[in-house]
């Protein structure tokens, strides 16, 4: 079995159940304007993480090996969005209010989409949820059971939110979880920090964690 120098040992996987999570490239987190602004952030430091991101997406399509993509958002009806979400916090704008890039975090506007550099490939699967995990109320762990997928390596923002809470929903279900640390960024570098630590704490009690240069390294064999 390939495996990947990772911390805190090396992660085994099998090439034909390797899969990509890229998580919530989206212009309301990355871009100005959107949700990752209203909520006080500076959104320019997210943008750390797509030069690796980019790297890791090709090493993927280049090996022909599945890709997801996520994107938070809600329906335009708000129906999928509790009170205790949308009234969190003290933000400039809510979700579902008119911003710059369309209605904010709402699917189908432009500030809801993925960032152009990070941009879905056709034939890639695409999954919108209203919650910060990735198996919350979508059809995302039927996808990896159907295409009997065992390892995931994860990306994308932020660290700490998405990224993190959809690791640890992957790694309760049986998932082998890889976070790729230079394609991840949080509006907090502490809290980044904090999480690649705590995921690899106590013997990968959640997951590995490496470099995009390492998985390049090991999908090109
Ligand atoms: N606010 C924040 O750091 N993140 C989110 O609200 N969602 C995601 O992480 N995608």
């Amino acid at each position: 079995m390939p495996v990947i120098k990772a911390q805190p040992f090396g992660f085994p996987f099998e090439t034909k159940s390797l899969g990509l999570v890229m998580i919530d490239f989206q212009r309301d987190f990355v871009e100005p304007g959107g949700f990752g602004e209203t909520l006080g952030n500076d959104v320019s430091q997210l943008r750390a993480a797509i030069p690796a991101a980019q790297r890791l997406l090709s090493a993927f399509r280049n090996a022909g090996l599945p890709v997801f993509h996520t994107r938070e958002c809600h329906r335009p009806d708000l129906s999928d969005l509790p009170p205790s979400k949308r009234n969190r916090g003290a933000p400039k704008l809510r979700i579902g209010d008119i911003g710059p890039m369309g209605r904010i975090l709402i699917a189908g506007e432009p500030g809801a989409d993925i960032i152009p550099e990070l941009y879905p490939a056709p034939g890639e699967v695409v999954i919108d949820k209203p919650g910060k995990g990735a198996f919350f109320a979508t059809e995302f762990g039927d996808h990896l059971v159907s295409r009997g997928l065992q390892h995931l390596v994860f990306a994308g923002v932020t660290t700490e939110v998405c990224v993190q809470t959809t690791m640890r929903e992957a790694n309760d279900r049986g998932y082998d979880c890889l976070l790729a640390t230079d394609a991840t960024q949080s509006y907090f570098p502490q809290f980044k920090a904090a999480t690649v630590d705590m995921i690899v704490a106590q013997g990968g009690i959640v997951g590995w964690a490496t470099d995009v240069d390492r998985i390049v390294e090991a999908l090109n064999g």
